[in-house]
């Protein structure tokens, strides 16, 4: 996926300020931050949405989510809570078409989101 935005920034093609990688994962800082922290964690398998994942992702999406556990926990975002948004869609807001976390945190989040 030559021409995604996320798949470029995990090849380093585009500059961002990464927080955390591993073989499978890359988390990188918002360039538009809505909270004090707000860091969007992705897999470097491009998969455009939550609703692209198939049964072969299961083990990835499980180790998605305990990458974003272990984010929260490197940023401190545990001690006084956070939240980890994932859009879908246009009307979801989603812009960007490459399944990703939004770990959002350092400031009491209101509720219900926009
Ligand atoms: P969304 O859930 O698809 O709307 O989230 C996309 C996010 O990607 C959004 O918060 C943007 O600020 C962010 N972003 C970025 O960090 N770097 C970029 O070059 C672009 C978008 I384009």
């Amino acid at each position: 996926m030559e021409e995604c935005l996320f798949c470029q920034i995990v090849e380093q093609k585009i500059p961002s300020e990464k927080v955390y990688e591993d073989e499978e994962f890359y988390a990188f800082r918002d360039i538009h931050p809505a909270a004090p922290v707000h860091i969007l964690l992705i897999p470097k398998k491009h998969v455009a949405s939550l609703m692209e994942l198939s049964p072969e992702d299961e083990a990835l999406a499980g180790r998605l989510l305990l990458t974003a556990q272990k984010i929260a926990r490197q940023f401190g975002l545990d001690e006084n809570g956070f939240r980890v948004v994932n859009n879908i869609g246009v009307e979801g807001g989603q812009t960007v078409f490459h399944i990703h976390f939004h770990l959002l945190g350092g400031r009491t989040l209101t509720w219900p989101p926009g």
